[in-house]
């Protein structure tokens, strides 16, 4: 008989699903290098970034390696960290972490498509409903809507339709977290959201890190 081909424990993802009182299905996805992620996120035409359901896939099929990932993890006690790991026209791909307890603010992604997965750790992703805004004078009004866990078995996108959240890698989790995220197409600008106070400004956004080397101003 073939021998099972050698992986650690921590390479490989498990999905079981349950068909039945006796019938229970293993899958394995063994993880993948972030180099070999990158490499073949650059194969896609440029209109699979155009909807979420595609790239989702992807990143649900190709759950990424945790070692592979250490010469992006930057860690900030003040702020989550923005490591950046491959940039074309069409899209950006950046590695976030996520000390205990951090979290965005309530944000935009500027009308981009974005995917998310977190490929160490789990997150909190909570959407908000905007019911009006007017971003030039800075009033909003915003409401909760839904909460989804984001690991590395499941990949989100964020909604065209209802596209301001937050992320959140709540204190009870009590471990730090990594995130991955496509931009498509990449911003350096988003608007920020405080729905408690009804106010919302836009702010810039930087890069802690850009492949692998620290960024003089982020320091
Ligand atoms: N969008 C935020 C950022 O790029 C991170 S929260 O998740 O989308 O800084
Ligand atoms: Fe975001």
């Amino acid at each position: 008989m073939d021998q099972p081909t050698r992986t650690t424990a921590t390479a490989r993802v498990y999905s079981i699903f349950c068909l039945g009182h006796s019938m229970c299905a293993v899958a394995v996805r063994t993880r993948v290098a972030i180099n070999e992620f990158a490499r073949k996120l650059r194969a896609f035409p440029a209109t699979s970034f155009d909807t979420t359901e595609e790239i989702r896939r992807f990143l649900a099929g190709t759950p990424v390696d945790e070692a592979s990932l250490a010469p992006y993890l930057t860690w900030d006690r003040q702020h989550y960290t923005r490591n950046l790991i491959d940039r074309t026209d069409l899209y950006e791909l950046i590695a976030i972490c996520w000390e205990v307890g951090q979290f965005s603010s309530v944000h935009n992604h500027r009308d981009q498509n974005c995917w998310m997965a977190a490929p160490i750790g789990k997150l909190v992703v909570e959407n908000f409903s905007v019911g009006f805004q007017d971003i030039e004078a800075g009033n909003c009004r915003l409401e909760a809507s839904n909460r989804v866990e984001l690991t590395v078995e499941n990949p989100c996108a964020v909604d065209p339709r209802e596209p301001v959240h937050r992320v959140v890698n709540p204190r009870e989790f009590n471990q730090r977290a990594v995130s991955l995220h496509v931009y498509s197409r990449p911003f350096d600008t988003c608007v920020v959201y405080s729905p408690e106070q009804g106010t919302c400004g836009e702010i810039q956004l930087h890069y802690n890190t850009m492949y692998g080397k620290t960024v003089p101003s982020s320091q």
